[in-house]
């Protein structure tokens, strides 16, 4: 028997924080109910609140330098597995995995739906990968995948895209991500045009391949491997493959993957309107595809993103429907602590979101006043909710206060001497 938290191991860590946190958590309520906002309601929402974690994320990180392991490193998707379940239990938000072809792919895809399914998880979306070579592999995607020059690479990618759909609908997965690698380094060593369009007749493949009420998600990214030009760069090519797709393709907005200036609360909305906004890789950044913990850098934007996200769903924008997903790496971090902390700053921010004053802020666009309109944001933004977040985690069985109890269980330590150290090499970034 591997160790786990349990629940009594909660309790026991909840029980002398329950007075003070009722104590915060009934003052803020009472400052809400001032404002007309009801504390129980949002204690609900952030129950309801979901993001997937990456079967990829629980290990360490890596980066184009070197990777650093640690003791106690989860060696296999079991033990992955174990992990994505302490996250789980510490929060309570994060029972979805999203499982990486070939990373992680099972030997037998019962045995790992069962095993997930008794931790009280299920799988989210697959993820693909062709922008690295695998052991005896045949064609090489050095230059490509799915826009490969190729036909021979592209069957290639096209097959191990639908080998992921496939292990997918034997695990319960209910949608599949691209992101491909593809691009260039030097101008001319692509025809935009035709790389292009190679890649829309590869996912055209793909997309007839969806599994019934599946959803294709496609990711976009503006540099890295390629340094010159990719081929999937931004959210309006994203948005245009996802159209010329089909009802059931979709465009899913990495948070690093746009150039450092972008306004991606704008994009979001954007994709919201346009009817395409399938889904999110959350992490943060300051200088690009950096994978920090999400909010840690810039937790002014996630809640304007969140603000949208909120705004749209409030006023049942028809189809949204968004899924969420963490896509982090982590180098210097504890992986299962910097995932509770994330599943923790999105329901923050999603939780945050509900506290703007909606006809206000509208009053404030009528009239042109641009100082009280950010007045009206700021003061949702500056209004501190750890105690709603930890009453929600409370009332859900999860740990009042997450990194506090996990570090106490001595969890990294136990695992340590339950899994002797295996060399593993390769960076684990998309
Ligand atoms: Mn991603």
């Amino acid at each position: 028997m591997t160790f786990a938290i349990t629940d009594s191991i909660i309790q026991e860590h909840n029980q002398p924080r329950v007075k003070a946190l009722s104590e915060d958590y009934e003052h803020l309520a009472l400052q809400l109910g001032r404002r007309n906002i009801d504390a129980e309601a949002l204690v609900t929402r952030a129950m309801d609140f979901r993001v997937a974690v990456p079967s990829w994320g629980v290990g360490a990180g890596g980066t184009r330098f070197g990777r650093f392991g640690f003791t106690g490193e989860p060696r296999n998707i079991f033990e992955k597995l174990e992990d994505c379940e302490a996250v789980f239990r510490l929060v309570r938000v994060t029972p979805g995995i999203s499982l990486h072809i070939p990373w992680d792919r099972p030997e037998s895809s019962p045995a790992l739906r069962a095993f997930a399914e008794g931790r009280g998880l299920h799988f989210d979306s697959m993820n693909s990968n062709t922008f690295q070579d695998q052991p005896g592999q045949k064609h090489s995607y050095q230059f490509g995948s799915l826009s490969h020059v190729d036909a021979d690479v592209r069957r290639q990618a096209i097959d191990h895209n639908l080998e992921c759909m496939e292990i997918g609908q034997q695990l319960g997965a209910r949608s599949h991500t691209v992101w491909i690698g593809d691009g260039g380094n030097f101008p001319g060593q692509l025809h935009f045009r035709s790389a292009l369009e190679r890649y829309l007749s590869s996912m055209r493949e793909i997309y007839a391949a969806l599994p019934e009420r599946w959803r294709l998600f496609i990711e976009h990214k503006l540099y890295e491997p390629a340094f010159y030009a990719t081929v999937l760069n931004d959210w309006g090519t994203s948005y245009y493959c996802a159209r010329e797709l089909g009802p059931r393709a979709w465009s899913l907005v990495d948070l690093g993957h746009h150039a450092p200036n972008i306004n991606i609360e704008l994009v979001v909305s954007r994709l919201i309107q346009f009817g395409k906004l399938g889904g999110f890789h959350f992490n943060d950044s300051q200088y690009g595809d950096d994978d920090l913990d999400a909010g840690s850098i810039k937790p002014f934007q996630l809640f304007l993103i969140f603000n949208e996200l909120v705004d749209a769903a409030l006023s049942h924008v028809e189809g949204f429907d968004p899924s969420f997903m963490l896509d982090q790496s982590h180098n210097v971090t504890d992986p299962i602590e910097s995932l509770a902390a994330s599943g923790v700053e999105l329901t923050r921010a999603y939780v945050q979101a509900h506290l703007v004053d909606r006809a206000a802020l509208a009053d404030c666009q009528q009239r042109n006043d641009a100082l009280l309109a950010l007045q009206t944001l700021k003061q949702a933004f500056t209004t501190d909710v750890s105690p709603i977040l930890a009453m929600s985690r409370l009332r859900a069985g999860g740990a009042i206060d997450p990194i506090a109890m996990y570090r106490a269980s001595g969890y990294r330590r136990r695992k340590a001497a339950e899994r002797p150290a295996a060399i593993r090499l390769g960076a684990g970034i998309v």
